[in-house]
């Protein structure tokens, strides 16, 4: 039979629509250390719950899924509709793509045993963060962290398995339902970003090889509380502000630490005399944020060390965040030790 070579067509008359992020994650398989059928199903999994959520979250105005649900989850804060909603839809994606066996999620209480016998992965999720932000149309994401669980496939699952530093993670991400939705992950080679076409139904590659820039302009704190920061901290802003850094706080952390890293700044939430250990939780939110902002470049510490070095004691436990460009990471942590060491002195 004749044939001929296949060219590349005429892209002025049928543009390119660019690369899912299902085959990214196919032409990436080698760099994943584990079985990549694994992560692919699981990445999978966790982009059709969020395109569900992103359907949801785009018609909360309409659909009467606005508001509180009318219960508070562990964390005595009151749970929205749609923090009930996305819950649901990533916990039943995970347990139909059959690859994780339990999740840890900041609207359940305890551990939740998929009963996938052959999962080998556990993830913790927070599916909603920032919902406070829904019923004023602010945005809003879900942040991701998968891990190996250590313990024998199959077996009951067990503490070890999901009390595991930020450092094991295998892949980390998240989603942010913004002015556009994006999923942002990694696996440990650098990061990368998929923007949502919502007609295609389809995340397509946006935003490759994500980089931190090193030093940055804005600084992102909830400063409503500042007279109960530390010193060394009140200091720092006082010198954020003589530099006349720019202030951007959305109160919403996916969307706050997107901003940071791509055009340069520092998140914080901080310890305060009240809540000694602030008020975001180490398992599902500061975590996988700080592989994705140590693999684009940046930094994440509690302001003392290195928030992935954390070993965690209890499944919903806090930690202070300092995340964002590393000059300022660092500028930010030598204040508050500089002023522990004063404080030491007298
Ligand atoms: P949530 O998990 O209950 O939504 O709380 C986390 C959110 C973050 O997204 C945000 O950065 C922070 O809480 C805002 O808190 P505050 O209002 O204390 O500044
Ligand atoms: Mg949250």
């Amino acid at each position: 039979m004749k044939t001929k070579l296949y060219k590349p067509s005429d892209s002025s008359i049928a543009y390119s629509v660019g690369t899912t992020l299902d085959r990214f994650i196919k032409i990436k398989q080698n760099e994943f250390s584990f079985a990549s059928g694994e992560l692919s199903q699981i990445l999978r999994d966790i982009a059709l719950a969020a395109k569900i959520v992103n359907r949801e979250t785009n018609r909360a105005g309409l659909a009467n899924i606005g508001g509180a649900f009318g219960q508070t989850n562990v964390q005595g804060e009151e749970q929205q509709k749609l923090d009930v909603i996305a819950n649901i839809r990533f916990t039943r994606a995970l347990t139909k793509g059959g690859e994780v066996c339990a999740v840890v999620s900041e609207e359940d209480d305890e551990v939740i045993d998929l009963q996938n016998g052959s999962g080998k992965y556990v993830v913790a999720i927070d599916p909603l963060d920032g919902s406070s932000n829904i019923d004023v149309n602010i945005s809003i994401g879900t942040i991701f962290s998968i891990y190996r669980r250590v313990t024998p496939v199959g077996s009951p699952i067990q503490p070890e398995d999901i009390m595991q530093p930020g450092n094991q993670q295998v892949a980390a991400g998240y989603v942010l339902y913004g002015s556009s939705t994006m999923l942002v992950y990694t696996t440990g080679h650098g990061v990368n970003g998929f923007t949502y076409e919502p007609s295609l139904g389809e995340f397509f590659l946006s935003h490759p090889n994500m980089c931190a820039p090193k030093g940055g302009d804005i600084y992102s704190i909830n400063e409503g509380t500042s007279n109960l920061f530390e010193p060394g901290l009140k200091k720092y802003i006082e010198l954020c502000k003589e530099r006349q850094f720019s202030a951007r706080y959305i109160g919403s952390l996916v969307a706050d630490f997107h901003r940071n890293l791509l055009k340069g700044g520092i998140y914080i939430y901080p310890a305060t005399s009240k809540s000694p250990k602030g008020k975001l939780r180490l398992l599902y939110e500061a975590n996988a944020l700080a592989f994705i902002a140590e693999q684009a470049g940046g930094m994440a510490t509690d302001g003392y060390g290195r928030i992935l070095d954390i070993k965690p004691t209890s499944l919903h436990q806090r930690t202070p965040l300092y995340i964002g460009s590393p000059d300022m990471v660092v500028e930010a942590e030598n204040f508050l030790k500089a002023s522990l060491e004063k404080v030491a002195e007298k």
